[in-house]
């Protein structure tokens, strides 16, 4: 979005990544775009600690935590020198302090919905407040959020609910160094969530500035699907749970059941690990030779890293089926596709919530967290045709296009601050 307006950008790409999809969608990003700078970023070494059981991706966040004051020489001989840095939030904090060396404003970026946002901002007063008990919630109960109501417990991720967890202690200890920070992105928009960020604003950590649904940028080859352009329009439903976690082979079962059951034409992005370089599996032996015959002409089941936005785009896709992680909820607002909710973790719940709230999607609340029990094939073939056939929920999520659209034409909510954004960086620089 910066380089495209007329900016210098460098973007510091860490070594070595965690996945594959990771490294070959920076190599295509890179060579797609030559006008930006790619700075590579070599981590220390990982020290065995007692966190080596944990995700693969936490793990990268303490690297980079650990190895960010070696960016200093990298950063201080770049030319033209800096005017501001955007960095993700858990690396916020490091970047704060090696920044300040350089007298050098700081943006945070936050990738989850404000409504999210606005939790993990309330998290260190949660934590300080004695009369509730923090580690013992009821399932039922709700929390109170400061200017924006009551939030289902239920919809917080449990890790979040243990003062003890690494990552909630360090979200508490992190939501200050947010002060410091001279603005928040966030890759949402006024008419998605006005709520929450009018909340997060009242809040006054600092400038909060939504800028969403980001942009996407030309990842190169088009998805190469004949099956899919031979269907009719919006009648196929996407299913793909991300890049970060897997079903397990109960669930998948029940789903590859469920989808044959609803009669839906269907196009299915199977993951069977968490970590791409260790999937090895064939999908026959996932799924096993006589499902994929049987669906041979109602469905289509692939298993590699796709270019979601392009099937999202396409004109047979009538409905999806997400686990709500952020960047796919704003890739479908932007496209008025209609979304089934189906959480899996993190800011999942409380991002299904928001969709369904703004009419985006449905959202099976009782199913839970997916792993958390098993949901029947039954079950999944009643809300995916639910999803298929709903006209209403249709229009709903085409008004969310429309309005997403708006937010970003010139002097719209989020291309506005965009360019308020450049405009003061720029006159900082005549100074
Ligand atoms: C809660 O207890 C902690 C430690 O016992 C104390 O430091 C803190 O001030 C207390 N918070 C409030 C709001 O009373
Ligand atoms: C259809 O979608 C709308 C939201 O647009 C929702 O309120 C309604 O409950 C849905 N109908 C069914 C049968 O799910
Ligand atoms: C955007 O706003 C500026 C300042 O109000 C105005 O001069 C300009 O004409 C507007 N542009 C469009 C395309 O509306
Ligand atoms: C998860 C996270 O962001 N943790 C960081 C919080 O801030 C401290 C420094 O103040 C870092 O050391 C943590 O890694
Ligand atoms: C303040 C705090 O609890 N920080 C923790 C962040 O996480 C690291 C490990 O990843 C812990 O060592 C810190 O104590």
């Amino acid at each position: 979005m910066f380089a495209s307006r007329g900016c210098t950008v460098t973007v510091i790409t860490v070594l070595p990544t965690v996945s594959t999809a990771e490294s070959d969608h920076l190599s295509t990003f890179f060579a797609i775009h030559p006008n930006i700078n790619r700075l590579e970023f070599h981590l220390l070494p990982y020290k065995k600690s007692k966190f080596t059981n944990e995700d693969p991706f936490f793990i990268q966040i303490e690297s980079i935590n650990n190895s960010v004051h070696l960016l200093y020489p990298l950063l201080s001989s770049l030319s033209p020198s800096l005017s501001a840095i955007v960095a993700d939030f858990p690396v916020t904090a490091t970047v704060t302090q090696l920044a300040s060396e350089f007298s050098v404003p700081v943006y945070t970026v936050i990738t989850t919905s404000a409504r999210f946002f606005t939790l993990m901002a309330h998290l260190p007063q949660l934590a300080q407040d004695n009369s509730t008990k923090f580690d013992k919630f009821d399932a039922n109960s709700y929390i109170e959020i400061p200017s924006l109501g009551p939030m289902a417990v239920s919809s917080i991720p449990p890790i979040m609910l243990n003062k003890n967890h690494f990552f909630a202690a360090n979200i508490s200890s992190n939501i200050s160094s947010l002060f410091k920070t001279k603005g928040v992105l966030i890759n949402t928009f006024n008419q998605f969530e006005s709520e929450a960020i009018e909340a997060l604003r009242l809040n006054g950590l600092t400038q909060i500035l939504p800028i969403g649904p980001f942009e996407s940028f030309d990842t190169g080859p088009t998805e190469n699907l004949p099956w899919l352009d031979e269907q009719a329009q919006e009648s196929v439903v996407f299913i793909s749970f991300g890049s970060r976690t897997a079903l397990s082979k109960d669930q998948t079962r029940e789903l590859a059941n469920g989808l044959e059951k609803s009669n839906c034409k269907f196009l299915w992005v199977l993951k069977a690990s968490k970590v791409d370089r260790d999937d090895k599996e064939e999908i026959k032996d996932i799924l096993g030779e006589s499902f994929l015959a049987r669906t041979e002409n109602k469905g289509m089941v692939i298993k590699r890293w796709v270019n979601q936005e392009r099937i999202l785009a396409h004109p047979a896709i009538g409905g999806f089926v997400s686990h709500c992680g952020w960047n796919s909820v704003m890739e479908a607002a932007r496209l008025g596709v209609p979304i089934l909710a189906w959480p899996q973790h993190g800011d999942q719940c409380v991002n299904a919530e928001v969709v369904e709230k703004v009419g985006l999607g449905l959202w099976a609340r009782g199913w839970g967290w997916v792993g958390e029990k098993l949901v029947g094939e039954n079950e999944i073939a009643e809300k995916i045709r639910e999803l298929m056939v709903n006209k209403s929920l249709r229009a709903s999520a085409k008004e969310v296009k429309e309005k997403a659209r708006q937010a970003r034409e010139i002097n719209g909510s989020s291309e506005g601050l965009v360019q308020g954004l450049i405009d003061s960086l720029k006159s900082k620089e005549k100074i």
